[in-house]
């Protein structure tokens, strides 16, 4: 059954390989389900509406594969993407899996491992060039310890930013249309996780030789695990021209990464997370990165990929409802949006200094009292998520 709430390519939907393809594996249970097809994937989600798929070489290469088998898997995902006008807007490494990454990629104290890595990240940089990707995600899952003396954090910190400043190199040289997002979290798998937050891979990156070229890929449920506000953390990446890709997932606060479907979780973020995506003008892929419940079959997982879509669009409609509301508009400005926006002293300095009326003859008092009216706007809002208005 279609409805308004039934997604088109147009909108922008896709989802990573590994998030339909996750079996139910968890740190203390066996998979509940059988592998998927690649294939299959790009070919469910295609007839579900979304726009593309994204992965990590070893979802679509396993680890370990004869380059002829590597050859041969790539050439049947192709022909899938030609088949269904599915497109790959992102690619990413694992950097995790492997035993070999148990101490980090980029980072780990084994100098060897961290050539490996670089050279594993290159390898699929190439294919992801190959496929039409403009964005290189990099999550750096095992880049981190459980201990102090076990990683010196500043010295990790030279060997995070010369591996990206490699990756630009390579790149930049190779003449690809591709730029990189890394994609921050607190905790798990590592203890604690080297940049674990959006702030600080945001400045993580002006460090750079190539800063144009890094941006975030940041994720719902990374930023709630800290007690973060996601909406707020991604203004705040648009504002630095840094929001190059997100994921997006339900979490219901600070517990271990639940990678619910999207609109499941923190609703209230997620409502104001559209509202943003829409309004602040990011061109980006809307990119679910979920896992099934490991509790539900198959059906579950498509029935999930979809509600991902749906709870978007209805929290776009939702959002833009609240936006069109002249009630709305009334509170607005009633709490004085309007004035946030006008710079503070755009007479200069020196008429700010000598403006009596800015302080010495200010009355507190009375600025103090009035109202900021924000109970009436945010009442409003919660009407419109609530659909009775
Ligand atoms: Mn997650």
């Amino acid at each position: 059954m279609s409805d308004r709430f039934t997604p088109t390519p147009a909108d922008r939907f896709t989802f990573g390989l590994w998030t339909v393809g996750w079996r139910g594996n968890d740190p203390f249970g066996e998979p509940t389900r059988p592998a998927l097809d690649p294939v299959e994937s790009v070919e469910r989600l295609a007839a579900l509406g979304a726009h593309g798929v994204t992965f990590h070489d070893d979802d679509l290469i396993p680890f370990g594969s004869s380059d002829r088998e590597r050859a041969r898997l790539i050439g049947r995902f192709k022909d899938a993407l030609d088949r269904t006008g599915m497109k790959v807007p992102m690619a990413t490494t694992n950097l995790f899996t492997h035993p070999v990454f148990k101490d980090g990629g980029f980072t780990s104290n084994d100098r060897d491992i961290r050539r490996y890595a670089l050279r594993k990240v290159i390898r699929n940089i190439d294919l992801a060039a190959e496929l039409g990707a403009r964005t290189y995600v990099a999550w750096g899952g095992r880049e981190g310890a459980e201990s102090g003396a076990a990683k010196d954090v500043r010295v990790a910190l030279d060997r995070m930013k010369e591996a990206f400043d490699l990756l630009g190199d390579y790149v930049t040289e190779q003449g690809y249309d591709l730029r990189f997002a890394i994609e921050p979290k607190p905790n798990e798998p590592r203890g604690d996780i080297l940049l674990p937050t959006i702030g600080h891979a945001l400045a993580f990156i002006e460090r750079l030789e190539r800063p144009e070229l890094v941006g975030v890929n940041p994720e719902t449920g990374h930023e709630q695990m800290a007690g973060l506000n996601f909406p707020h953390g991604i203004a705040q990446a648009l504002w630095a021209g840094k929001l190059f890709h997100i994921d997006l997932n339900g979490q219901s606060g600070i517990k271990y990464d639940q990678d619910f479907r999207f609109g499941a979780g923190d609703l209230r973020q997620a409502f104001w997370l559209v509202d943003l995506l829409e309004t602040a003008g990011y061109q980006g892929p809307r990119h679910f990165d979920f896992k099934p419940v490991r509790t539900d079959g198959i059906d579950g997982v498509w029935e999930s990929a979809k509600n991902c879509m749906r709870n978007y669009l209805i929290l776009k409609e939702r959002a833009a409802a609240f936006r069109a509301d002249p009630a709305v508009q009334d509170a607005l400005t009633a709490s004085r949006l309007h004035e946030l926006a006008l710079p503070t002293a755009d007479d200069g300095l020196k008429a700010l200094l000598a403006d009596r009326t800015a302080y010495e003859d200010f009355d507190v008092t009375t600025a103090a009292e009035r109202s900021m009216a924000f109970e009436a706007l945010d009442q409003l809002a919660l009407d419109h998520l609530l659909g009775v208005r």
